[in-house]
């Protein structure tokens, strides 16, 4: 592995011990440092932010870590996300705007939310609504933004049929709109029943996203 790559390993190794730990001040020291040497946002987000979230998952899914430490570590992990807002928000904006929602009985809203900033990265206006939106009210918000985009995120497979409702009903009233979805439930399974809707994409990661955009 060459030198840079081995010093990356080893400060995320030391930052996923903090976040282990549930030391706010030291994982906040880290990505500090890692901005002020001008990490790219979507490395930080995909490579620190959310590989230490999965690791989390796996330990917390093997009983390795308990469910009080699994929480702390998305709290601070979300906390963080503002450090690298003066970046994000500073793209100048094309006037195309995108509502990012999670889908019915979702409750993972971190990966969403990173979703919505990469539109702000990219000069879109991002509107998250976060996880628990009821239906009736994201379509109704929808219907006043009247976005270029719909994004939908999903993290538990079981949630595949809510997602499959959800689409229904937008398709129903938003004939035109496109529409993309995303999130880790897509591991399992899923994208033909997704993608079988008119307009409906799905999207693997925030970097396939960026190229979509910067095509669009
Ligand atoms: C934190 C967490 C929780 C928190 C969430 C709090 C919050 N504020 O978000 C709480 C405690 C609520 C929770 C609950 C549960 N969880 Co949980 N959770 C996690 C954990 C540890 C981290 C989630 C996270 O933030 N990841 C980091 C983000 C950044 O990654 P991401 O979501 O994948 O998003 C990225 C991409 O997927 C993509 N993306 C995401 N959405 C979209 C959308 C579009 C359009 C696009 C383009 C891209 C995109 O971009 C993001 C950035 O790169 C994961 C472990 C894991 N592997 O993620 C388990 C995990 C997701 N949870 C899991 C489970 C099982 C549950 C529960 C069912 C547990 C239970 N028995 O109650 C409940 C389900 C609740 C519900 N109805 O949703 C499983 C899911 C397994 C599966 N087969 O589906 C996981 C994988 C853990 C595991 N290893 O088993 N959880």
């Amino acid at each position: 592995m060459p030198t840079e790559n081995l010093e990356l390993e080893a400060k995320y190794n030391t930052y996923l011990e903090a976040l282990i730990r549930g030391d706010r001040h030291g994982c906040r020291a880290f990505v500090e440092e890692m901005l002020q040497d001008e990490i790219n946002i979507k490395d930080l987000y995909v490579g620190i932010f959310q590989r230490s979230l999965y690791r989390v998952g796996e330990l917390w899914e093997s009983n390795q870590l308990s469910i009080a430490r699994e929480h702390i570590a998305t709290a601070i992990t979300e906390s963080l996300l503002p450090l690298a807002y003066q970046t994000i928000f500073s793209a100048p904006h094309c006037g195309r705007k995108a509502v990012v929602a999670c889908a019915a009985n979702e409750y993972h809203q971190l990966g969403g939310k990173m979703v919505a900033d990469i539109f702000e990265l990219n000069g879109w206006d991002g509107y998250f609504l976060g996880a628990g939106t009821p239906e009736a009210d994201l379509l109704t918000f929808v219907d006043e933004k009247k976005p270029d985009m719909l994004c939908l995120s999903l993290s538990v497979y079981s949630g595949m049929r809510g997602l499959i409702k959800l689409l229904e009903s937008v398709r129903g009233e938003f004939a035109g709109l496109p529409v993309i979805v995303g999130g880790q439930a897509f591991r399992w399974g899923g994208v033909d029943l997704v993608t079988a809707y008119s307009g409906v994409r799905y999207v693997s990661s925030i970097f396939e996203l960026e190229q979509l955009l910067k095509e669009w």
